[in-house]
């Protein structure tokens, strides 16, 4: 069960992810209620465009609570495990306890106000009382911006207390872990830095209600973007580290090159937080500025093919073939090769001269969410079924009901995916812009189909999180979970010493969870 108060980094990890988990299942319901609305275009000035102000406070939550909540809890949830898997331990588990409710909780306050000002909350519009649909007073919009503000310096505390646990407890000898090295830069490192700037601008806006505190557009553009673009790496490129870990592992060898994965990591992490500046590519931007957003973001496209090359080898040189059988084995697959397609997708993205076909419409936000519903959602959730893997034990797994309920999830997840990021691509080619309720007429059908493939996705989301959610709560365990006889099947015992589970793979892997777990006892009671 998950544990509210955690002692052990297993626990601390899915501590994190029960909050992305529970702001998921919000953002979700969210995302379904604006899709409905969506079904019709409200263009009759007759009916008026009373329905917009639900409209537009249902896309503020599902961008706020995707980006200030549910990144951060997946990619320090992801972190706290990987500092387990590598045998490295979390240190402080009370501070980064009570961050950990500071940093789920305080949106609350926010939300209660009714924002409709966007997840990038520009100025003037963010700074006007109109943009409140509850909160109408400076002293309360102050407070949703000041309780914003501690939202993400728990954040960023909470990847800083990770980060120095993670040197604290790093191995005497030898290197940090790959997927440790990962998750210590990507969900550690790049949010410390970046984070700060988004901090910034809320307590700037913060000032500005309750101290009258002018503020200047342009520099507001600037902070959060410096923020804004990082932030969409946070779980991926944490993720990338867990697949260098678990594909592999099904692969039955070990990773093509790790020097590559060891390099690419300064290549990822100097220019992810480089390329922000394509975010301006509306503005009135002198040509130089124009000539470097093309590479810098482009040079970061290399990287992430980096990693995919990696991993394909992997893949191809596996000497017994992919295991994509095993519900982890099958979800860091489906993961590794949306992300392929979702990547294919953006290309035409960072150029400037295929940009101004595309910008601000539904191209950008089929990209984007590709993205998210292949590397960050179904890659965590590759890590998340792992994770419950180890906190059931060795002598325990996936039931077959579980097995079934997983692939078809992640099955139909995938197929409402594609059909509603690629529809929302060609939609946005054709020209439909984003945030608008009252769209084009001629674009119904393809919101029509957006709306269908999200309704597959919600409800194969149930299928998927039937499993996750039960294990942990600790309900249905018989069900969800058969014992492993220990007997050990032909095909465990010809598999790679690291095989996921059963036949010798068991032994090293208990052998793992008891450092793991002895070490974060040392911990608890040097405490
Ligand atoms: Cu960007």
């Amino acid at each position: 069960m998950v544990k509210l108060y955690p002692k052990t980094s297993l626990g601390m990890g899915l501590l994190y992810i029960s909050g992305a988990i529970s702001w998921l299942v919000a953002m979700g319901i969210a995302a379904l209620w604006f899709r409905t609305i969506l079904l019709n275009p409200h263009t009759n000035p007759k009916v008026g465009y009373a329905i917009s102000p639900l409209y537009y406070f249902l896309v503020t939550f599902h961008g706020m609570s995707a980006m200030y909540i549910i990144v951060d809890d997946l990619a320090l949830g992801i972190f706290a495990y990987a500092l387990y898997k590598s045998g490295m331990s979390i240190v402080h588990f009370k501070t980064l306890t009570v961050l950990f409710w500071i940093l789920n909780l305080a949106p609350i306050v926010t939300f209660a106000g009714g924002p409709i000002t966007g997840w990038y909350m520009y100025p003037p519009l963010a700074l006007q009382t109109g943009s409140w649909l509850v909160y109408h007073t400076n002293a309360l919009i102050g407070l949703a911006y000041f309780f914003l503000f501690l939202n993400a310096l728990a954040v960023i505390l909470s990847s800083l207390v990770m980060f120095i646990d993670a040197i604290k407890t790093r191995p005497k000898e030898g290197k940090i872990p790959i997927f440790a090295a990962y998750a210590m830069m990507f969900a550690g490192a790049l949010i410390f830095l970046t984070e700060p700037a988004l901090a910034a601008g809320e307590l700037w806006y913060t000032l500005y209600f309750w101290a009258g505190v002018s503020v200047n557009p342009l520099t507001w553009v600037v902070l959060f973007w410096f923020f804004g673009h990082p932030v969409v790496y946070y779980v991926p490129f944490t993720v990338f580290g867990g697949l260098y870990a678990l594909i592999p592992q099904y692969a039955g060898r070990p990773l093509y090159s790790e020097r590559w994965a060891r390099w690419n990591i300064i290549l990822l992490f100097t220019f992810s937080m480089l390329a922000w500046v394509h975010h301006l590519q509306t503005f009135p931007l002198p040509v130089y500025i124009r000539a470097f957003i093309t590479p810098t973001t482009l040079i970061l496209a290399a990287g992430s093919g980096l990693t995919v090359l990696n991993l394909a080898l992997t893949i191809f040189y596996s000497p017994k073939g992919y295991n994509y059988k095993d519900p982890v084995g099958f979800a860091a697959l489906i993961a590794y090769i949306g992300f392929i397609l979702a990547g294919l997708q953006a290309l035409i993205l960072p150029i400037n001269i295929t940009n101004i076909i595309v910008h601000n419409t539904y191209y950008v936000v089929g990209h984007f969410h590709l993205m998210i519903w292949t590397i960050i959602l179904v890659g965590s959730i590759a890590i998340i079924l792992d994770m419950l893997r180890s906190k059931v034990g060795a002598t325990l797994d996936f039931s077959s009901l579980s097995r079934g309920l997983l692939y078809a999830g992640l099955s139909m997840w995938t197929v409402g995916a594609f059909i509603t990021g690629y529809t929302m691509s060609v939609a946005g080619y054709l020209g439909l812009i984003r945030r608008w309720d009252a769209y084009p007429v001629q674009f119904q059908p393809y919101m029509d189909i957006m709306t269908y493939g999200a309704i597959i996705m919600g409800a194969s989301f149930v299928f998927i999180a039937l499993p996750i959610v039960f294990t942990l709560l600790r309900v249905g365990i018989p069900i969800f979970w058969t014992p492993t006889t220990g007997v050990t099947t032909p095909s465990t015992i010809t598999m790679n010493i690291n095989s996921p589970k059963g036949g010798s793979g068991s032994i090293i892997k208990e052998i793992k969870e008891t450092k793991g777990n002895t070490l974060d006892n040392k911990i608890t009671k040097l405490k």
